[in-house]
């Protein structure tokens, strides 16, 4: 994995969480030296821009706001998409957890759906539709799209039906990502049309907090990779939203949950999943990565920037005794 280069895109769009404010996300994650911290562990490491620029005025509109949407999803999916294509790994800086309709659709375009598999590390499914979605808010809805479900009467009418079809149609790519390709870890807020949306898939993939607290990181990420080689995938693009962190750790968050992953839960998942994607007989390799819902208008202090650094650095390999593969 060291020798392939690293791509950050930045994505400061926050038009579809909860609250204004993790457009400042790729920001504090520069600041707290994301790009340094990855060159130090001997990456070759591009810092390629931000992806969208959001009009200095909040719009007015939910029109506005969903054009502005579409736009970004559409950009980043070419984003993530050229750089698979060059051979680097890219890395989103977010920005709230809907650019995930972009950045897994343009990994998924470069890919091949027939090899991406996507673990969801999270508080939240994110499996919502405008149809089961009670806040109609498109972050909680990302892997719903990925998947192509149908969008439903939308609880709340305020065109979503239109947005969701344009998303379907323009971003992400016509056959989705599979079904038995997702997973998710650190879940401990789910809605009922969620559950509803799983269990109509047939999916036993969602491995909440309960699991990490009955079976510890270990034996958890023995099921995840268990399933992966089960499913065949060969690439795996991990989706991580800093919400899956306990807000001890990471309050800076648009929609944060108590009893999140600890500290060292946290690190021993990346260590562990680093040893995954690098180990000599892996059948899966590391496609890329979503670090979404950073949010320094929610931190105390910069926390929550400094964690998920801390968090990417032990990904891409990081040990305490510096020998990485360890
Ligand atoms: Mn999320």
């Amino acid at each position: 994995m060291k020798n392939l280069p690293i791509e950050i895109w930045g994505v400061p769009f926050d038009f579809c969480g909860r609250i204004y404010g993790s457009r400042l996300g790729p920001g504090a994650l520069q600041l707290k030296q994301i790009r340094k911290t990855l060159v130090d562990l001997g990456y070759e490491v591009k810092a390629m821009g931000d992806v969208v620029v959001l009009d200095f005025e909040l719009p007015e509109s939910y029109e506005a706001k969903m054009a502005a949407a579409l736009d970004c999803y559409m950009k980043l999916a070419s984003a993530t998409e050229e750089s698979v294509r060059r051979g680097a790994v890219p890395v989103v800086l977010g920005g709230d957890h809907s650019l995930s309709f972009g950045s897994v659709s343009g990994a998924l375009r470069a890919a091949g759906r027939d090899d991406v598999a996507v673990l969801w590390i999270d508080a939240h499914m994110d499996l919502n539709t405008p149809g089961t979605s009670g806040s109609g808010n498109f972050h909680g809805m990302p892997v719903a799209g990925l998947l192509r479900l149908p969008c439903g009467s939308p609880v709340r009418d305020l065109g979503a039906a239109g947005v969701w079809d344009r998303i379907l149609a323009e971003v992400v790519p016509a056959e989705g990502l599979r079904s038995d390709r997702i997973g998710w870890l650190g879940l401990r807020d789910v809605d009922a049309g969620e559950i509803q949306h799983y269990d109509q898939l047939g999916l036993e993939t969602a491995w909440t907090m309960q699991e990490v607290d009955h079976l510890g990181i270990p034996a958890v990420l023995k099921e995840i990779d268990d399933w992966l080689r089960r499913t065949g995938a060969k690439k795996l693009w991990l989706s991580f939203d800093v919400d899956s962190l306990d807000p001890v750790l990471a309050p800076g968050t648009g929609t944060a949950v108590r009893g999140g992953l600890t500290y060292r839960e946290g690190h021993l998942l990346a260590e562990m999943l680093y040893q995954l994607v690098t180990r000599t007989d892996s059948d899966y390799q590391l496609l890329g990565v979503d670090l979404v819902e950073v949010n320094p208008m929610e931190d105390i202090g910069s926390n929550t920037a400094i964690a998920a650094v801390e968090w990417i650095a032990s990904l891409f390999g990081k040990r305490t005794m510096g020998v990485r593969g360890r």
